[in-house]
């Protein structure tokens, strides 16, 4: 079985889940779930961030402990992900102990190598982005107070001893790596980004700190904790097992996709690297960088405090809508704006309007006028044809986009199968064959029946629960909910259930909701 291991960013504890960590862990999850329908062997792992200086303030704020701190945030996370129905296979955690002594171990090899070595930092931090910059990178306003000119997020000075990862000696090696493999860092604005940022000349990156505590020991210097972003990215180690080889998930290093926000890409595609590198270990395939939400067109921020909160966003639209309309809306990759006005057209148009409705009259039409029982395929005309040879293209156009990480365009090449199966249902009108042509009619259905087969296959990475429901209706055996299986026609005779409305219009899942008078 083809392997694939896919990450999301572990999540910084200092603050509650919002939409744009939900959006990153939706589009993981259809990832995930596409390649589990193609049948691939998945291993799929998310996980909170839990130490550095940021967390340390977050839970002194809060006056707590930062492990008790930690474990209740970290909590939240892990609810956010049951709430979107996230199909995540492992959700590790930095403070566990399996993860300090992968961190130890990848530390230790890296500094065998001659990679770390022991030195004095100046300079500038920013606790918000547990990020250095260099003074070419920050700004004076007239008031005094100095940001990262970037992230706009305040900076100090610091000034502490400190060990140093060798980063300048791995310029020339990351340059061949990222000229040898264009499509490691995706997409492509953010690959030239990075490559200008690497041609510019890389300094030594500061890797330990000394003025807190909150944070993985140095092997043998009890007065350093590890920087938490040497600490955070070796997560995608930790949970495959290493450094034990006979791990059961030992196999799945070097993972296939790290999928993150925009704002971390030089992190995953520049100093991750450069670690695994120094420790003579693989390194990953991909890192596809996406962009950032707005929330009505302000910027959204765990330090603002003005992010949605996914529960919230569920419990109003549902879960299956929320996952379909934050991939539909804009591009991945793009930065979007999230907008209630938004999300309640593309419900009502396109889940209740073009699917829903395709599914309900199809449905209906075989429970009034067929007993409710699929029939066996029929004859062709040369429209049944075409349209179902546009539906068995299906599966590997969307592997193509899958691969890409195109989301947005796989849901719109399976809406384009939807919009043809609505036009090809006017335009036979089955509902006015059934005295005219009987036989027809049957026929008619049946490719109606094939064609709802792909679509709530194709759809099931995307919208779990709704799509379980549709096949459910069309009383699609287990085994025929593959990619794979679509290739195989399902058995004539067969009684299927009653039908039920799929996807209710946005007004009418609030009428829903409302308590009874
Ligand atoms: O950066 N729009 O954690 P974090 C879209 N712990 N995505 C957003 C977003 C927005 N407005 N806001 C956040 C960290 N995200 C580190 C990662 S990985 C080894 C360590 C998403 O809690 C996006 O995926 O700040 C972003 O990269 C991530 O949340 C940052 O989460």
């Amino acid at each position: 079985m083809p392997r694939f291991y896919l990450t999301t960013p572990i999540y910084y504890v200092n603050g509650d889940p919002h939409l744009g960590h939900a959006y990153t862990s939706i589009a993981a999850d259809v990832i995930a779930r596409f390649h589990r329908l193609d049948g691939d062997e998945v291993f799929f792992l998310t996980g909170t961030d839990e130490h550095g200086q940021k967390v340390e303030k977050a839970a002194q704020a809060a006056g707590l402990a930062p492990q008790a701190f930690a474990d209740q945030v970290s909590a939240r996370f892990r609810r956010m992900s049951e709430v979107l129905n996230i199909s995540h296979d492992d959700f590790i955690r930095t403070t566990e102990p399996r993860h300090l002594r992968a961190c130890a171990e990848l530390w230790q090899r890296a500094q065998a190598n001659g990679a770390i070595y022991l030195g004095h930092y100046e300079g500038w931090y920013s606790v918000r982005d547990e990020a250095f910059y260099g003074t070419d990178e920050i700004e004076t306003l007239a008031d005094g107070t100095r940001l990262a000119r970037e992230s706009r997020a305040p900076v100090e000075w610091v000034r502490e001893p400190s060990w140093f990862f060798r980063l300048s000696a791995y310029q020339d090696k990351l340059l061949a790596f990222h000229e040898a493999n264009p499509d490691f860092l995706a997409p492509a604005a953010r690959r030239n980004e990075l490559l200008s940022f690497l041609k510019s000349g890389l300094t030594d990156l500061s890797i330990s700190r000394a003025s807190f505590r909150w944070g993985v020991p140095v092997p043998n210097d009890p007065d350093h904790v590890m920087y938490v972003w040497f600490d955070a990215l070796t997560n995608y180690l930790t949970a495959t097992g290493w450094p034990d080889p006979a791990a059961p998930r030992a196999g799945f290093w070097p993972a296939d996709l790290h999928l993150v926000g925009k704002e971390i890409a030089r992190f995953h595609a520049l100093y991750w690297p450069a670690f695994l590198m120094a420790a003579d270990l693989p390194l990953p395939r991909r890192v596809f960088s996406h962009g950032w939400w707005t929330v009505e067109g302000e910027k959204m921020s765990k330090s603002a405090g003005n992010g949605l909160d996914p529960t919230e966003l569920v419990e109003t639209y549902g879960r299956d809508a929320l996952r379909y309309f934050i991939l539909r809306e804009v591009p991945f990759g793009n930065d979007g704006d999230f907008r209630h006005e938004a999300i309640v057209t593309r419900m009502d148009r396109e889940l209740a309007n073009d699917l829903g409705n395709l599914a309900q009259r199809t449905l209906s039409l075989v429970a009034r006028n067929l007993d409710g029982t699929r029939p066996a395929p029929g004859p062709r005309t040369d429209d049944d044809a075409a349209l179902l040879a546009q539906a068995a293209s299906l599966p590997a156009e969307l592997r193509g986009a899958i691969d890409r990480q195109a989301l947005a365009e796989a849901l719109e090449q399976i809406w384009k199968l939807i919009r043809a199966a609505n036009a090809y249902i006017d335009h036979q009108a089955p509902w006015a064959l059934k005295k005219a042509n009987p036989t027809r009619m049957e026929d008619v259905l049946r490719v109606l029946l094939d064609l709802l087969h792909t679509i709530g296959v194709t759809l099931t990475p995307f919208m779990p629960d709704a799509m379980a429901k549709l096949l459910d209706q069309l009383a699609v055996p287990e085994t025929a909910r593959s990619l794979a299986a679509l290739a195989s026609p399902l058995a004539g005779g067969v009684i299927l259930p009653a039908p039920a409305a799929i996807f209710p219009r946005f007004a009418a899942r609030l009428d829903a909701r409302a308590p009874a008078c």
